[in-house]
């Protein structure tokens, strides 16, 4: 399994579904867990990893704290939206997270984004997720492997609501498969929610 740069023809919410999931961390050694992370979804049953985005250096949105380094993947899967997002907080607590303050500082977040079309609205998993469409973060790394993915209630595709946001808070991009590292500087702004 490699990083990918475009999955976008290979997009539908067919079966077995595919998930999209966000990861997040600004503590301990971020790469470095972001990259085990994969590697532990990809060998955990009923996920089949395809594509992982490069890596995202961004501004923390939410109380201060260190900038994040941000990515997504897709995987095909075989577990319900719930026992997915069970599977997802388990692997959050065995990289050491640490539920303390409201958007803070973090080991490990993984979201769960897309499940198909699927939409789900209870107190234990929102799909979409509730912020995706606002978050250059999530929406830049998402765009890079989706771009023709549709959000199933706002009907644009990711790619779309990926330009609406620009790359506000976005400092740097890292791709793995660049052979020698490679980290572009994007822009050092700002993000727009803040609280
Ligand atoms: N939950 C409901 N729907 C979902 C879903 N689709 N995926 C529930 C994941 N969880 C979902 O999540 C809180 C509750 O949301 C859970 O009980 C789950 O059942 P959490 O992971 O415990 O806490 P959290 O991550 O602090 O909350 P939240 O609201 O998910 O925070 P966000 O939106 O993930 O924001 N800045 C930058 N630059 N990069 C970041 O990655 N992340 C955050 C966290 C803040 N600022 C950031 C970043
Ligand atoms: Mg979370």
């Amino acid at each position: 399994m490699a990083e990918c740069t475009d999955l976008s023809l290979s997009i539908s919410p067919s079966d077995p579904p595919l998930a999209a999931i966000a990861l997040g961390s600004n503590l301990g050694e971020p790469l470095r867990q972001l990259r085990s992370a994969v590697q532990m979804l990809a060998q955990t049953a009923g996920i089949d990893v395809l594509a992982y985005s490069p890596w995202y250096y961004t501004v923390p949105v939410g109380p201060p704290q260190p900038n994040y380094w941000n990515g997504c993947l897709i995987a095909r899967v075989q577990l319900s939206p719930w026992a997915l997002l069970k599977t997802l907080q388990r692997i959050e607590v065995q990289f050491g997270r640490q539920r303390q303050e409201h958007w803070g500082a973090r080991t490990l977040d993984l979201d769960l984004l897309l499940y198909g079309d699927r939409v789900i609205t209870t107190a234990e998993l929102t799909l979409p997720h509730p912020r995706l469409a606002e978050r250059p973060f999530v929406l830049a790394p998402l765009a890079a492997i989706a771009p023709h993915w549709r959000h199933p209630v706002l009907g644009e595709t990711i790619q779309t609501l990926r330009q609406q946001v620009g790359d506000v808070g976005i400092i740097a991009v890292l791709s793995d498969d660049a052979g020698e590292t490679m980290c572009a500087t994007v822009a050092d702004r700002q993000p727009p929610e803040r609280r």
